[in-house]
């Protein structure tokens, strides 16, 4: 039998799916632009990313003072940060301030999945479907369904015989995980592993790393926020936002214009030991060819590996926690706090499964093809199914009965990393072939959501129902998307989750836009501007 909420659905003139930073900033924007607004959350919670990932020492790897709404100048005047690198913690009450502040949880609906999402083409309206059998009428879709949200466990038999406690980094318990006397396994050392390690060394018996593939780690340099340094970037932030969203990472940190040729090679190395007492992703901006010119990237790479040997006082130890798989910079770098160091310590061992690869979970522990590592906690910060994995697990169904799903089979098709052909007024904020990823996610966020209130502006303002990417303009997107990755060092660097290639079976393609966040802006600003070239509106 049907209930009340199945046989009428609610209407709106916007869903939301998603309430992270994304989805809160849509539901603000949209509100104020006179909209119906309805978000529906997965989470029992607001904060998306920040709500799940709360393992110990997650932190974000840009400046929280630009990573940071920009969009309300009272708000960014008022808020302070207190580390130069905001805790999990502290950008959670960030985001649970920002929607108390302006009103907005009565609008979104938690403890919520969505389901389905299925366009009308006789209506041109959006029937989105929950979990608890609700039904939602919109005549816009908007997808704040994030990046980094479905996390992803490797698919290792024997997990089910495993006596002790398992946990993933991505949807970590609330109460948190007390690790006092016990003996602790982190399966994978990405920016999740390489942030957590340290803390659960800190904190266990014993701690086993077991570690398939190394990365670069730089020293996050994380401090307590000096109150001339936050009067500085309040009283200048017009210009630091400006600048942000003009830039290549749409961010504040500024990439040396000098090539890594152009320079003496003292030059180069001094640049090299700047950038590692600037900290974190600071490395990436030393030189403005280090991600396309293989020898500078070398180099950059080398100086690193000198670094983790002058950190690591065991020789075997250094050499196992030294990337040469992949330049620098081509995987995500990571940032973190004494992550090397931890492997000088007593309780902490380094297990190479790249050498000796995990054969099975058992009962009590992690075998490997050479020998069993017993464990009570094991932690897997094995990475997510990045960028596509919750919408195609979500499956839209847009024009004629098509699937997201089949539309993707063969990697992300989107036009501007904005829409998707066949998809009409579906919106997709930061998805793939969008900066994303490879940006400052908020200065992104705020870009796409505002792109989208004028698109709908847009379409009111002149009697239009529907946008919708033509076939056309998404296939060359996708070509341009490939070809300006294929410029630079991501085009030999196929093994990681830019690619998809974390996840068996994924297409093999590369994900985020890598042409600048100040390009892209400018490029999908015009396009809007000059009529919305590319997309067929009726
Ligand atoms: O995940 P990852 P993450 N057996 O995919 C290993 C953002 N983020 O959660 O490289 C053994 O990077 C895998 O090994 P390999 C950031 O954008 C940001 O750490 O596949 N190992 C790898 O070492 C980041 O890039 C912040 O050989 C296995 C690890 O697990 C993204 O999220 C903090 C394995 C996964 O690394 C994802 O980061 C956290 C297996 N079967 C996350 N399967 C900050 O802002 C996987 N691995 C700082």
């Amino acid at each position: 039998m049907q209930n009340a909420a199945q046989t009428n659905p609610q209407k709106y003139d916007a869903v939301v799916v998603g309430a992270g930073l994304a989805g809160v900033y849509a539901l603000y924007k949209l509100r104020n632009q006179g909209l119906s607004v309805r978000v529906l959350e997965a989470g029992s919670g607001i904060g998306g990313t920040w709500y799940h990932n709360r393992y110990p020492g997650a932190r974000c790897d840009i400046e929280s003072l630009d990573y940071s709404y920009s969009f309300d100048n009272e708000l960014q005047q008022d808020w302070s940060w207190t580390e130069r690198y905001a805790s999990q913690p502290e950008i959670l009450r960030y985001i649970n301030h920002v929607a108390d502040r302006f009103d907005l949880r009565e609008h979104i609906q938690l403890d919520t999945k969505v389901t389905s999402a299925v366009f009308d083409d006789a209506t041109n309206t959006w029937t989105v479907g929950t979990d608890a059998g609700e039904h939602f009428e919109s005549r816009f879709a908007v997808m704040a369904t994030g990046v980094l949200s479905v996390p992803q466990v490797p698919s290792t038999t024997g997990l089910e015989d495993f006596q002790g406690e398992w946990y993933h980094s991505g949807d970590w318990p609330h109460e948190g995980v007390d690790v006092r006397g016990k003996r602790v396994g982190v399966i994978g050392t990405g920016s999740s592993g390489t942030q957590m390690i340290p803390i659960l060394a800190d904190q266990a018996d014993e701690l086993l790393v077991f570690q398939r593939t190394p990365n670069f780690c730089m020293p996050a340099q994380n401090y307590p926020i000096r109150p001339e340094v936050e009067q500085e970037w309040k009283a200048t932030y017009p210009e630091r936002r400006a600048f942000a969203r003009q830039s290549g990472f749409g961010h504040n940190q500024v990439t040396n214009p000098k090539s890594g040729k152009e320079v003496s090679a003292a030059e180069r190395l001094a640049e090299l030991e700047n950038r590692w007492d600037l900290g974190g992703l600071y490395m990436m901006r030393a030189f403005k060819d280090i991600l396309v010119d293989k020898e500078v990237n070398d180099e950059a790479s080398e100086f690193v590996r000198g670094k983790i040997r002058s950190i690591v006082a065991d020789p075997q130890t250094a050499e196992a926690l030294s990337p040469r798989h992949l330049p620098i910079g081509t995987k995500r770098l990571c940032s973190g706090t004494g992550y090397y160091e931890t492997f000088n310590r007593e309780n902490v061992t380094l297990v190479n499964v790249r050498e000796s690869p995990i054969d099975r979970i058992t009962a009590t522990g992690v075998r490997t093809a050479d020998a069993d590592y017993d464990v009570d906690v094991l932690v897997f910060a094995t990475g997510f199914d990045a960028m596509t994995g919750a919408l195609n697990r979500l499956n839209p169904v847009g024009r004629d009965g098509r699937q997201l799903r089949d539309h993707w089979a063969a990697g992300p098709q989107t036009y501007l990393g904005l829409t998707v052909s066949g998809f009409p007024n579906m919106f997709i904020i930061a998805g793939p072939g969008s900066p994303s990823v490879f940006s400052n996610m908020v200065t992104s966020i705020e870009q796409h959501v505002e792109w989208i209130a004028d698109a709908i502006a847009h379409l009111d303002g002149n009697g239009f129902d529907t946008i919708e990417a033509s076939p056309e303009a998404e296939a060359e997107w996708v070509r341009h998307v490939n070809e300006v990755a294929n410029k630079t060092l991501y085009r030999d660097s196929k093994a990681t989750w830019f690619y998809g290639a974390n996840i068996p079976g994924k297409p093999v393609v590369f994900m985020p836009y890598v042409g600048g966040v100040g390009n892209y802006w400018n490029r999908i600003t015009a396009l809007a501007q000059a009529g919305y070239t590319g997309f067929l509106l009726d």
